[in-house]
C-alpha cells in the first residue's frame, strides 16, 4: 500500500445543489483527506484543456459547456491507493450503473451532470494537480 494523492473535481451540478459538504462528507467517511481545496469559476480554455484527452469524444463540446455552466471546486484528496480508492468512491461514469452508496449514485443527475471527477491513473493525477494546484498549497 502506498500513499497518494489524487485530483478531485466538484461539478457544477453538484455546486449548484449546495452538494459540497454532503460529497467532502463521502471523502473523508472513505478516510480521504482533502489537503487542498479551492472554489473557482473555470474558462472556457480551461475546461477544454483540462478534458482535452476527450476532444474527439462526441460529447466534448456540451462537456466543456457543462463544466463552464457554474463553479467548481478543486481539491486534492490523499490517502492510500487515493487514485484508485477515490474512483470506488466517486462509482461509475453513468450514474445508472454506479453502486449503492456512491458519491454519483446518491448525487449524479446524469452521464454528464456526474458531480464528481476524479483521476484515473497516478500520473494522470500528478498533471491534473499541478494543472489547478502549486505544490505548496498542498498541506499535509
Ligand atoms: P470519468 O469522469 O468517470 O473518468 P470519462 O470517460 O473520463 O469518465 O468522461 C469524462 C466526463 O465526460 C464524465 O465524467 C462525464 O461528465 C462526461 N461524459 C462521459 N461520457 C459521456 C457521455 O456518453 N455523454 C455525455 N457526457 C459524458
Ligand atoms: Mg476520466
Amino acid at each position: 500500500m502506498t500513499v497518494e494523492n489524487t485530483l478531485s473535481i466538484i461539478k457544477p451540478d453538484a455546486t449548484r445543489r449546495n452538494l459540497t459538504g454532503s460529497i467532502n462528507a463521502k471523502f473523508e467517511q472513505a478516510g480521504l483527506k482533502i489537503v487542498a481545496q479551492k472554489r473557482l469559476q473555470l474558462t472556457k480554455k480551461m475546461a477544454q484543456d483540462f478534458y482535452k484527452v476527450h476532444k474527439d469524444r462526441p460529447f466534448f463540446n456540451e462537456l466543456v459547456d457543462f463544466m463552464i455552466s457554474g463553479p467548481v471546486i478543486a481539491q486534492v484528496l490523499r490517502g492510500e491507493n487515493a487514485v484508485k480508492h477515490n474512483r470506488d468512491v466517486m462509482g461509475a461514469t453513468n450514474p445508472k450503473e454506479a453502486e449503492k452508496g456512491t458519491i454519483r449514485n446518491e448525487f449524479a443527475e446524469s452521464i454528464e451532470a456526474n458531480s464528481v471527477h476524479g483521476s484515473d491513473s497516478i500520473e494522470n493525477a500528478k498533471t491534473e494537480i499541478e494543472f489547478f494546484f502549486a505544490q505548496i498549497e498542498l498541506i499535509y
